[in-house]
């Protein structure tokens, strides 16, 4: 059997407002990550009266977005369901906690973190640029300096080591004050804003950063308007526009990648669970095509062919919302296709026709139908390696471009003992079992697959719930979900275990 490529990229990723914090440091603007809660801690609480029962146990821990309205301060949820209130102002309240604002002080603490990652071997670091530290408010005719110098201090930290800085230009923040003066995405003014940041980090990074994706989950929209796109709202026209405009973003850049920094290479990047029919009955069957192509296959359709689907066509019609589609748009996502495709990967889902009374459980990319044959994590996401594996030939067969894993990992709580080990065989066994599947695909099935970045890779605040304590990292950080703690780094059980992996090029998984 064949071997994985000496080239392979092994490394971890990571998101800027999930470790950074510093979140008003060095001239950098307020983002939308920064009114985000904490879930489970939260003072400004999020209740949506009429919500079924089978999906109210996953609202618990669900962190919220602080908004007031003028006179009341109030807060909705900030992930995986769309709660914006029909008016409200996305915004910091002195009595409340926001996690992201400290982050893991990654900020600070880059270069003793990174020189972690060398020493486990790693290839490549996803990260992601803070687009408020570039630009504060989006609108500046001037970057921020100290926002560009502190990447280019980053980016060099990564070559010290021989680490390819993998970097996602928009991950899951803005500058709030165009989430609050246009509903983010869903103005077209937007995309001039993102291109002007995106020019300014492509010419000055172009030598630095050679794989770049254009946004992280773009497909999450459809369940995460504000915290995707900057979209405040519930109204389905907005956040259809709003795709359509990340859409036209992502082509422009790859399109001024193409013409003048042809050493590197600009990808999508989709939140998959694709959907398996819940039985053989054709009619589930039938359910889980819709599925997918409503939200695993319509994001990277348009990115990686170059054209809106006949399917997403046929059902806008029949909603009633036309896109805001202008001259020329269409030749530009022709000729904006991305190079490759990125994709997180953490569970499949189950789709059937007549599903309401299922059982339900959790997942990045919604709340899912229960599938009796797999285990589950701590916060219900459920476990499918083989599911990996799936995913890969799907796209692999549908696209025929390379792919890449840029996330994949176990939420978790771990135990820092006394002696500051940390034993965690579960998110070994957890890793072992879905690198052994990208082994599978790439070996027995072909298909080409050149990175796996795991994510969290340092442990960080979770982007659904903004607790810490939701641990994904080979690296332990010391402090707890309200913020306290020294956060010294300290390495786990599976930082050794990694490290092995990826020196013996994913032959050792033991
Ligand atoms: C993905 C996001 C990441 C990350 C991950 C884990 O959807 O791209 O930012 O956080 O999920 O999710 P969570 O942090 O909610 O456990």
């Amino acid at each position: 059997m064949s071997k994985l490529s000496s080239d392979f990229l092994w490394g971890g990723a990571i998101a800027a407002n999930q470790c950074e914090g510093a979140w008003d440091q060095d001239g950098k603007g307020v983002s939308t990550a920064d009114v985000q809660t904490c879930g489970g801690l939260a003072k400004y609480t999020c209740e949506i009266p009429g919500i079924p029962d089978q999906y109210r146990s996953y609202m618990k821990n669900m962190r919220g977005v602080t908004y007031t309205d003028g006179s009341t301060k109030s807060a909705c949820i900030a992930f995986k369901m769309n709660t914006y209130p029909d008016h409200g102002i996305p915004s910091i309240f002195e009595d409340e906690y926001y996690p992201n604002h400290n982050g893991v002080d990654f900020y600070h603490r880059y270069k003793e973190d990174i020189a972690l990652l060398a020493e486990m071997g790693f290839k490549c670091f996803r990260l992601s640029i803070a687009w408020s530290r570039i630009y504060p408010t989006g609108e500046e005719a001037l970057a921020n300096e100290a926002g560009l110098k502190y990447y280019d201090d980053l980016f060099d930290t990564c070559h010290h080591y021989g680490i390819e800085p993998v970097v996602t230009i928009s991950h899951y923040e803005m500058p709030l004050a165009l989430s609050i003066k246009y509903n983010g995405f869903a103005s077209r003014h937007v995309v001039d804003c993102y291109m002007r940041y995106v020019e300014t980090i492509f010419d000055r990074y172009h030598a630095k950063v050679k794989y770049w994706l254009t946004f992280n989950e773009i497909n999450s929209v459809v369940h995460s308007g504000f915290v995707n796109a900057g979209v405040f709202s519930n109204d389905p026209k907005l956040i259809e526009a709003a795709s359509y405009h990340q859409f036209i973003a992502s082509a422009k850049a790859v399109i001024l990648a193409h013409e003048k920094y042809p050493n590197i290479q600009v990808g999508c990047m989709v939140g998959t669970s694709l959907a398996y029919p819940y039985s053989c009955k054709p009619e589930d069957c039938m359910e889980s095509v819709k599925a997918n192509h409503k939200r695993d296959l319509y994001y990277p359709d348009v990115l990686m062919r170059g054209y809106l689907p006949e399917y997403k066509l046929i059902e806008l019609k029949q909603k009633g919302i036309e896109l805001p589609i202008l001259d020329g748009d269409l030749q530009l996502l022709q000729a904006g296709v991305c190079d490759f495709m990125a994709f997180s990967y953490y569970q499949t889902s189950l789709a059937m026709a007549k599903d309401e009374a299922m059982e339900r459980t959790s997942g990045n990319m919604g709340t899912f139908i229960r599938n009796p044959y797999l285990s589950k994590s701590e916060w219900g996401w459920q476990i499918d390696p083989l599911g990996l594996r799936y995913t890969l030939n799907f796209y692999y067969d549908r696209y025929h471009k390379p792919l890449f894993i840029a996330e994949n990992g176990l939420g978790a709580k771990d135990t820092l003992e006394r002696d500051g080990t940390i034993h965690d065989p579960y998110r070994i066994e957890y890793l072992k079992a879905h690198i052994q599947a990208i082994k599978d695909a790439i070996t027995m099935d072909g298909v080409n697959v050149f990175g796996y970045t795991p994510w969290g890779c340092i442990d960080l605040i979770s982007c659904s719930t903004g607790q810490i304590s939701k641990r994904y990292g080979f690296v332990y950080v010391d402090a707890d979900d309200a913020g306290n703690g020294s956060y010294d780094r300290y390495r786990k059980d599976s930082f050794y275990w990694y490290k092995k992996v990826i020196q013996s090029n994913g032959e050792d998984l033991d």
